[in-house]
């Protein structure tokens, strides 16, 4: 059976993580801007008073700002029909609250559009992957305001409106779920946007997984997201009929670490938390049943889910279902069981798996098992895996070559899952592989967890002069996208 005609072969950026440019044209701070870098073992740290000493990488990222076109070619070289990218929603409204968008922000984007068609690329486009406008945190305390809510519906609707004939393809929140991961200050200032305001003014450095977090106000702002997204569906259809949005949830696939029943409860209660929660609000339109119970033993006043919200997210289901998949782990009763390496994302160590040296297990298997369920549980939605991808060190060789095949292993067994999963009557439209150029990790802040078909020459230390060069993965994938998938 193979590969559908018509799948959508690509892959997927954010703005934050690859543009740059973080005051150019009108921009305003957004929230990746006050972050310095870690790596494996050390987590970045938040520094709110940008110190012109440090060294803030998404204030360059890859310069993408200044190589779309560049950049765009490359990718249609490959044979891509999607490129999935954020627009930063600072460019757009600079203060998140501001009367009127930012024109030069909106043709910026235009621009992109327009040399995505002129190579047959269809964009797929993320309204707010981890780029809450800075001011929204300092003044409203991010989404746990309810004021944000229409704001973030203005900048999506201002964007559905401007770019209605060039993206049909639409997704609101990255990773919305974050949140729930179990990151304390990650997933909530990534995802929603909060901070205590004593961290907000500090004048020191704050390790990410130090900031203040506070459950009742995280559900409060997560809920508040779940109806801007909603929202933002209902909107969006009306601007154009055939718009296709979605929504996008981090997928850690997780088992059981023995055939211990508890173990076996455990996993099944962590996956309904982590990655069935969110997804469930955003594909069946309600809250499930299972998440009032954590509310209740948590002491999680729900009083704030309104039955004016409930009609919203009842009423703007999503018409895909996305998600990323880099990873499966394992979750146990035992409290002495080894865990992964790696500063997100860390479960137990599941002995068949090797992992990345960021400690991240590598389990093609893990993706035909998530298709599987994830049709299952939502059989009359589409699906497409918008992240997915190797980050690794990469050696240039004298001769400029770059011989990553651990990259190409990597790829080759999850979309050989794909396949199976096709077999098995998964209805998935599309892949588009995380960081197809080298960029700025989210996690750790680094340029040498590298992801790129193309290696971006720019490195940790502030040095390196943008210029782009092929991996072979290039070459591997291009035959991947060319041949729809026969070539693996
Ligand atoms: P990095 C944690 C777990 C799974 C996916 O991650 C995650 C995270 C947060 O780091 O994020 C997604 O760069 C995210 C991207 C990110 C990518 O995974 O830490 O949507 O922005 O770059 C890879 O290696």
């Amino acid at each position: 059976m193979g590969f559908p005609k018509g799948f959508l072969w690509g892959g997927a950026v954010a703005a934050n993580q690859c543009e740059g440019a973080y005051l150019e044209d009108g921009k305003g701070l957004s929230v990746p801007d006050m972050l310095l870098g870690g790596d494996v073992n050390t987590p970045r740290t938040f520094l709110p008073k940008t110190d012109p000493e440090a060294f803030y990488p998404s204030h360059e990222a890859v310069d993408f700002y200044h190589h779309y076109k560049e950049d765009i070619a490359l990718f249609a070289e490959m044979g891509w029909k999607v490129f999935r990218l954020s627009i930063n929603w600072g460019r757009i409204f600079p203060n998140g609250d501001d009367e009127e968008p930012n024109e030069a922000g909106l043709a910026f984007y235009d621009k992109v559009f327009d040399e995505c068609h002129k190579h047959g690329m269809e964009p797929l486009v993320t309204l707010c992957h981890y780029e809450i406008p800075w001011n929204i945190v300092t003044k409203y305390n991010g989404f746990s305001d309810r004021r944000v809510i229409d704001m973030f519906v203005k900048y999506a609707t201002t964007c559905m409106k401007r770019y209605k004939d060039k993206v049909k393809y639409w997704l609101t929140f990255n990773e919305i779920n974050i949140a729930c991961m179990g990151e304390g200050g990650i997933g909530n200032l990534y995802g929603l946007g909060l901070m205590d305001p004593e961290d907000v003014n500090a004048d020191h450095r704050i390790p990410l997984n130090e900031l203040k977090s506070n459950e009742q106000i995280m559900f409060e702002a997560l809920h508040n997201e779940f109806v801007a997204s909603a929202k933002t569906v209902i909107e969006g259809h009306k601007i154009n009929p055939d718009f296709m949005i979605g929504n996008m949830i981090a997928h850690t696939t997780l088992y059981p670490l023995t055939p211990n029943p508890k173990d076996i409860l455990a996993a099944f209660d962590e996956d309904n938390f982590k990655n069935n929660f969110c997804g469930d609000v955003q594909v069946r339109g309600e809250y499930p049943s299972f998440i009032f119970r954590y509310f209740k033993e948590h002491n999680i006043d729900t009083s704030y889910i309104t039955e004016e919200d409930k009609k919203i997210i009842k009423e703007g289901t999503v018409d895909f279902y996305t998600f990323s998949y880099y990873m499966s782990n394992c979750v146990t009763v035992d409290e002495n069981a080894e865990t992964t390496a790696g500063n997100m994302s860390k479960g137990a160590k599941n002995p068949y798996l090797k992992a990345s040296d960021w400690g991240w297990q590598i389990d093609p298997d893990g993706l035909r098992y998530t298709l599987n369920l994830l049709h299952d549980r939502y059989p009359h939605t589409p699906l497409m895996i918008v992240e997915n991808g190797f980050g690794a060190f990469d050696t240039v060789e004298e001769d400029g070559s770059i011989h990553d095949d651990y990259r190409i292993d990597y790829f080759k067994g999850h979309i050989h899952a794909m396949k199976e999963s096709i077999e098995d009557g998964v209805p998935l439209i599309g892949y588009t592989t995380w960081g197809p150029i080298d960029l700025v990790s989210a996690g750790t802040g680094q340029y040498a967890k590298r992801y790129g078909f193309i290696y971006v020459d720019r490195h940790d230390d502030g040095t390196g002069d943008f210029s782009r060069s092929k991996k072979d993965s290039f070459y591997w994938y291009k035959k991947v996208c060319e041949s729809n998938g026969k070539e693996i």
